[in-house]
């Protein structure tokens, strides 16, 4: 009989309120009575985290998630909100609370959340930030579920390619090829050979007279050692398309451990933007912090453009409004690069105001200047190959501004004057160092000189 008071006495203690009541209830098993007498008392913060505990372990998430949602946002860890939001089906808190946490697992959790409500392009950048965290044995497995997205994505095409295998499939979209191929295929050697294959190389364009004299040489080669078919002549011209693009072949600069500054020249429509991007999206990929600077500020469409290379990298941006002033736009950035492995910066190139166009540049170099003396590492100029050798009188105007370290010569798919690149390096005095096969994320190569002639040249269509 005393023994049935005392117990009643103690329930009535808890439900006043008594916190110390309320865990001996708790303690005695009586559970569900602790939360019906708790529910009363969410207003008081150390009973609400009692009734949370409760629920938690319990497994009523959908409870917990109430009173996180109605009381406290605070409740609980953030591993268990966003375990809570999880399971009542809150994605997006859920994500949220996963990418706070930041942790290999909880990003991991964030880009599946992603990848299932259809944000694939978010879910591949939470999952490429998971992968620099993750243990070793977890690594591959995640680097399968990245590659599965670029590919969904149209971000790569094949499965681990070769980078050989790259350049190959992007010469091989390049007219001259076919044209090559056609005239070296199993013809006699005539003069009616010749001419055509004259006629080919200045279709190239790789000059007139440049033409004549590989011809001219051909001619000699083909009688000295005796050549009867078009495929014996084939190392020949190998042989004088290497001569003459020795020289032309670079390899573009990186100083590990520095903030290196990519400067980009060019007229509008060169490929500048996408060539950034290509660029960004290939150092993020390696792990480098990419800082992308919009100082082509005449259009508003430029930087927007420029905005979504920097979301599909998953570099940082500094851009300012439409019409602002170019160098202002570097000061920002270069004000933030020591954050930062590399700075790419694009920049307007409206030839027909010369004159500004170059001290628009210049300015652009000599605030890079205040903030680091020695950059920028690269000052590229982006050359579109479908014009040609005209790109030779618009590349001198950017010349003339600052020097150029290198040139990247964009649209190399679906040309048929691919050739220039033989005049263009020789009469620039520059060497090529990054060559553009396409609009995708990842037709951009290194220019290997030995590549691009076997490849010129190769029979196989
Ligand atoms: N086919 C092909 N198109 C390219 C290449 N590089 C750039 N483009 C396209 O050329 C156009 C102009 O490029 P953009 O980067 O905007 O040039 P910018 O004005 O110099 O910044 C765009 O439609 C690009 O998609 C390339 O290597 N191949
Ligand atoms: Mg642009």
């Amino acid at each position: 009989m005393v023994f049935f008071w005392k117990k009643s006495q103690e329930e009535k203690l808890a439900e006043k309120g008594d916190k110390n009541a309320i865990l001996k209830l708790i303690q005695q098993g009586k559970r569900e009575k602790a939360i019906e007498i708790l529910e009363k008392f969410k207003d008081n913060p150390e009973l609400l985290r009692i009734l949370y505990d409760l629920y938690m372990q319990e497994g009523k998430y959908y409870y917990a998630y109430q009173l996180i949602e109605h009381y406290d946002r605070s409740l609980g860890t953030a591993q268990e909100r966003a375990l809570i939001y999880e399971r009542v089906g809150e994605r997006e808190k859920a994500i949220e609370e996963y990418l706070k946490i930041g942790s290999f697992e909880s990003l991991s959790s964030a880009g599946n959340l992603l990848y299932q409500m259809g944000k694939k392009e978010e879910a591949l950048k939470v999952f490429e930030r998971a992968i620099k965290l993750s243990p070793p044995s977890k690594k591959e497995e995640l680097q399968k579920t990245i590659d599965g997205i670029k590919q969904e994505l149209g971000i790569i095409k094949q499965e681990k390619e070769s980078l050989i295998d790259k350049i190959r499939k992007g010469l091989q979209k390049t007219k001259e090829k076919a044209l090559f191929g056609i005239i070296l295929r199993g013809r006699k050697v005539d003069d009616e050979l010749f001419e055509e294959l004259e006629e080919t190389l200045i279709r190239a364009d790789v000059g007139a007279k440049t033409a004549i004299d590989i011809v001219e040489d051909l001619k000699k080669e083909a009688i000295k050692r005796n050549i009867k078919t078009s495929d014996g002549l084939r190392d020949i011209l190998k042989e004088k398309f290497l001569l003459l693009l020795s020289n032309c072949e670079g390899r573009i600069e990186f100083k590990e451990g520095h903030t290196n500054v990519y400067l980009f020249l060019g007229v509008n429509g060169s490929g500048k933007t996408t060539t950034i991007g290509k660029l960004a999206y290939k150092f993020t990929s390696e792990g480098k912090r990419v800082l992308l600077c919009a100082a082509d500020t005449f259009r508003s469409a430029a930087v927007e453009q420029l905005e979504i290379w920097a979301q599909r990298s998953g570099a940082h941006i500094v851009k300012k409004e439409e019409g602002a002033d170019p160098a202002s736009v570097v000061y920002e950035a270069m004000s933030k690069a020591d954050n930062y492995d590399l700075v790419l910066i694009d920049t307007a190139g409206r030839l027909h105001t010369k004159e500004p166009l170059i001290r628009e540049l210049r300015k652009i170099k000599s605030v890079i200047n205040k903030f680091y003396p020695n950059e920028p590492t690269e000052t590229l100029l982006v050359l579109d190959a479908t014009v040609g050798q005209n790109s030779i009188a618009q590349a001198k105007v950017f010349k003339e501004a600052l020097d150029i370290t290198g040139i990247v010569l964009t649209k190399l798919d679906g040309t048929a004057k691919g050739g220039a690149i033989i005049p263009i390096c020789k009469e620039l005095k520059v060497p090529v160092k990054l060559i553009g096969v396409g609009e995708g994320i990842d037709d951009l190569q290194p220019f290997d000189a030995k590549l691009f002639v076997e490849e010129l040249l190769s029979v196989e269509v």
